[in-house]
């Protein structure tokens, strides 16, 4: 997809805090962070929403799973973390690129209701 906001970042066109990467997954820090730890994991290979997966797509999207935890711990979120998934325009979901938001960190006034 040529004009994906997280395609370009995939191509490198736009920068961004890569955080991890493999040969189908990219990582990088939410650009608008509504915690200490706030990444999105995206698949490199574009797929507009859970609404739009395909069968093929189940080993990327259960990659985005796999590598989550590391991730969270590598970025200090060591005692647990929100994995989140917008769908839709009614979902919530803003980028129509699939991205897991990985959300948590040390926070000062309690635990993630
Ligand atoms: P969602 O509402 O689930 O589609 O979340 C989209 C997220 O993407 C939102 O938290 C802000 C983030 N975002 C939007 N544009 C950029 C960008 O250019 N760079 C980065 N790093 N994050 C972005």
């Amino acid at each position: 997809m040529h004009d994906c906001l997280f395609c370009r970042i995939v191509r490198g066109e736009i920068p961004a805090a890569k955080v991890y990467e493999d040969d189908e997954v990219l990582a990088f820090r939410d650009i608008q962070p509504q915690r200490p730890v706030h990444v999105l994991v995206i698949p490199k290979r574009h797929i507009t929403s859970l609404a739009h997966a395909a069968p093929e797509d189940t080993p990327v999207l259960g990659r985005m799973l796999a590598v989550a935890n590391g991730i969270a711990v590598d970025q200090g979120s060591t005692d647990g973390f929100r994995s989140i998934i917008n769908t839709g325009r009614v979902g919530g979901q803003e980028v129509m690129h699939v991205h897991m938001h990985i959300v948590g960190g040390p926070d000062p006034v309690g635990p993630m209701l």
